[in-house]
């Protein structure tokens, strides 16, 4: 088969062939993620979208970010262009030790130079190349990687207005004042078998997810909680961590004026639930 390992036993002086087992690999992302939340420690994460910075850009939100005591990156976007992706990354691992999470919108976003990837299920929608297509052939790049495959579901909120996740999704928002659904959503993903749970509302929504909305899915799963798109302040970042969110992942904001995360950082850390 084409993903074996073939070895020389000794005894008979024969190539043996067997079937590698696929485990899931541990370098350190998930177990930090899970302290965090046991400790109630929150955490910031920024999305780096490879295809909206420079490597200036990079340069200072890495610089930023170190100083100010980021937990993660996470890098990737619905719709990559520029063919960037390992070059970012391979330049935030060069200049600091903030491990670097792949959040990726397809297959062709898979590098082996980052720590760990979110290995998203698109929950909340039912378009089955994003609930199960893009895994299978994203299968033979992870099972040969040293990445920590991390099975994570992914619920796009509706943030008012379309956003680039939900065009290229070709999925309906789950909308923003029904957070049974997302609630129901997320136990579903958590029953089977996913570690994260990530609220999104996309990149540059208009409306952040709500507070009501994170404090439903907390409290009925105790999984991570990753809360994302349209934070643009310290204030709102503080009160989704009240509300529950484990993490919290700024982007847009941090492209625009990088030396806000300075108080973002200092928002989320200082606030606990
Ligand atoms: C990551 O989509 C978010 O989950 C990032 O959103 O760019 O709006 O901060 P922003």
């Amino acid at each position: 088969m084409a993903f074996s390992a073939i070895l020389f036993d000794k005894k008979t002086g024969k190539t043996v062939t067997f079937a590698k087992t696929v485990y899931m690999k541990d370098n350190g992302i998930y177990r930090r993620l899970c302290d965090a939340q046991q400790k109630n420690k929150k955490q910031l994460a920024i999305l780096i979208d490879p295809d909206k910075v420079n490597s200036a850009q990079v340069a200072e939100l890495v610089n930023n970010a170190v100083l100010a005591g980021v937990d993660f990156f996470f890098v990737g976007g619905s719709l990559v262009m520029n063919n960037q992706t390992e070059n970012w990354v391979a330049n935030i691992k060069a200049m600091s030790d903030i491990p670097v999470i792949l959040f990726p919108g397809s297959v062709f976003q898979i590098t082996h130079a980052a720590d760990a990837l979110f290995f998203l299920s698109l929950v909340s929608g039912r378009n089955p190349d994003l609930l199960i297509g893009q895994h299978v052939l994203a299968a033979p790049l992870l099972y040969q990687s040293n990445l920590e495959i991390m099975p994570t579901g992914y619920l796009l909120i509706d943030g008012g207005k379309p956003t680039t996740v939900s065009y290229i999704s070709n999925s309906t928002p789950i909308p923003a004042d029904k957070p049974q659904i997302a609630v129901c959503t997320a136990i579903a993903a958590q029953l089977l078998g996913m570690k994260i749970i990530y609220l999104d509302s996309g990149s540059g929504a208009l409306h952040h997810v709500s507070v009501e909305m994170v404090k439903e899915v907390k409290q009925h799963v105790n999984l991570p909680l990753i809360v994302g798109g349209g934070i643009r302040t310290p204030e709102q970042a503080a009160l989704l961590c009240q509300a529950g969110a484990d993490l919290v992942v700024v982007g847009n904001v941090l492209e625009k004026s990088p030396s806000l995360v300075f108080e973002l950082a200092k928002a989320v850390h200082f606030t606990t639930n």
